[in-house]
């Protein structure tokens, strides 16, 4: 039988390790990666003796299992080959793009598919080693879809579950896949698939019912002689944190100095993103550019910040897009600049927590227009550093967060028009309407956190 909830041990199995390797004084020494999903699920792993299978982010064999900050951790690896293959190839140039709803081609090339199974096995067996009966396992993400099917073969009683945190696309689109049933069958290997939306399970109920042997209606489905629970579990932000970096006196004088950087009176319209051609960035500085045709004065008043991440940078579509979107700023600033102003700024880099958090407290506006986007948790963040109720969210509709904060000002991204005029409503929004709008959406954040995410779903996959 299996232990309650609140007792069985969880091996957590996601393409990274929640550490990286970092120069330290001794040489390099691991530090714990920034983010949700880490601070939300190392607790639990951590007070159920659990583990956590996946990639240490370097090429070549494996350092051996090792304990830090009380997480055990199983390191997977991948050689050169399978990066290139398994990760920059089947993970982000075939299954990325085709689950974000096509917005870049998707490759298809059959030498992709093999080392996907492979590495795919690899990190169930790794996971399989450390199961003990009793034991969950839950696996993450597009990297890893047929490790469920591998791991019931392996461990049979283990209960499995898998969260998804991209999208799932339409069937129209999923049905191009050439290995669409065997992705299929490796997520029917869980008793749990969760998704960010309830449009996503949708999706993949239609696609389970059309391309495997899967039957059922609704939330449950048959396969294979089992129930498969399909749910959706909105994942969220470690809101209490993020709200008491941003109450910090220090916080507060950092985005003061933002502001003031700017220029007097001036305001500033925010944007922070991986730099992903999913995240809209080119179709955003159009919108702009748009804005400034408008407002009579709007490259003295106005500023548009854009923080970009440096992400998969070895990809050719990602080298592509920061190359038209560096055109893009300065082509705007071109235009627009004077020299005293300048209309765009853009950073490409990662910022401290810290910062980040200033930087969220120094915007008036903050817009987040995703082409499309599994859940974004920046329109979250942005919502958790606004205590005094002011500041407004441009948020787009593809987003899977559009379904929860439902106050901000929805636009299209692909209108370059109507998300110029949501900018230009959210610089004029009464103050009134910003605060209403802002108090729903902090109850939003408030109510749904990261760790009501991981509860919620580890309640599911017990009941
Ligand atoms: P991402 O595509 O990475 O996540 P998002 O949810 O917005 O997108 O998370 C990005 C994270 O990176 C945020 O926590 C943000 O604070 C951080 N970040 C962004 N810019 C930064 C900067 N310049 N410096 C430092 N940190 C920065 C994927 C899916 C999403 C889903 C999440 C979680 O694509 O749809 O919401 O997983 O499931």
């Amino acid at each position: 039988m299996n232990p309650s909830p609140d007792r069985a041990r969880i091996v957590v199995v996601a393409n990274r390790l929640p550490v990286a390797q970092v120069a330290g004084k001794a040489g390099k020494e691991w530090k714990t990666s920034p983010g949700g999903l880490v601070s939300a699920l190392a607790p639990i792993v951590r007070e159920r003796d659990g583990s956590w299978v996946g990639w240490p982010g370097t090429e070549g064999p494996p350092p051996p299992s090792f304990v830090h900050e009380g997480l055990f951790l199983c390191p997977v690896g991948l050689c050169q080959e399978e990066i290139d293959s398994f990760y920059q190839g089947f993970s982000n140039s075939t299954l990325w793009p085709l689950y974000h709803d096509a917005v870049r081609w998707p490759e298809f090339h059959r030498h992709w598919w093999k080392p996907y199974t492979l590495v795919n096995e690899r990190f169930a067996r790794a996971a399989a080693e450390v199961l003990q009966p009793g034991d969950v396992a839950w696996v993450h993400d597009y990297h890893l879809q047929l490790v469920p099917s591998l791991l019931r073969t392996l461990c049979p009683d283990t209960r499995i579950g898998f969260f998804m945190h991209i999208p799932f696309p339409p069937v129209e689109l999923f049905a191009q896949l050439p290995w669409r049933r065997s992705i299929l069958e490796g997520l029917l290997g869980a008793d749990l698939i969760g998704f960010q939306t309830k449009n996503c399970a949708r999706n993949f109920e239609i696609a389970a019912r059309r391309f495997s042997s899967a039957r059922g209606t609704g939330s449950l489905m048959d396969f294979e002689g089992r129930r498969v629970r399909i749910d959706t579990f909105p994942i969220s932000i470690d809101t209490a944190q993020i709200s008491a970096q941003a109450a910090k006196p220090e916080t507060a004088r950092l985005a003061e100095s933002i502001k003031q950087g700017l220029g007097p009176e001036r305001r500033l319209i925010l944007g922070v993103d991986r730099l992903d051609y999913t995240k809209g960035i080119i179709h955003r500085l159009r919108a702009f550019e748009t804005l400034l045709e408008r407002l009579e004065d709007g490259a003295q008043t106005v500023t548009f910040l854009q923080i970009a991440v440096p992400s998969r940078e070895l990809v050719p579509q990602y080298l592509d897009i920061r190359t038209r979107i560096e055109q893009q700023v300065g082509h705007i600033n071109g235009t627009w600049g004077t020299a005293e102003h300048v209309p765009v700024r853009y950073l490409y880099r990662s910022l401290p927590f810290e910062e980040l958090v200033a930087h969220y407290l120094a915007a008036d506006v903050m817009v987040v227009t995703p082409l499309r986007d599994g859940m974004n948790l920046v329109s979250k963040e942005y919502v958790a550093t606004r205590a005094n109720g002011d500041g407004v969210l441009v948020l787009s509709e593809f987003a899977g967060a559009a379904n929860e904060l439902t106050e901000a000002v929805l636009v299209n991204p692909h209108d370059i028009d109507g998300t110029a005029t949501a900018m230009q409503e959210a610089l004029a929004m009464p103050p009134e309407e910003v605060h209403r709008r802002m108090g729903a959406l902090r109850r939003v954040v408030e109510r749904n956190d990261v760790h009501l995410w991981a509860d919620s779903f580890l309640g599911a996959l017990f009941s």
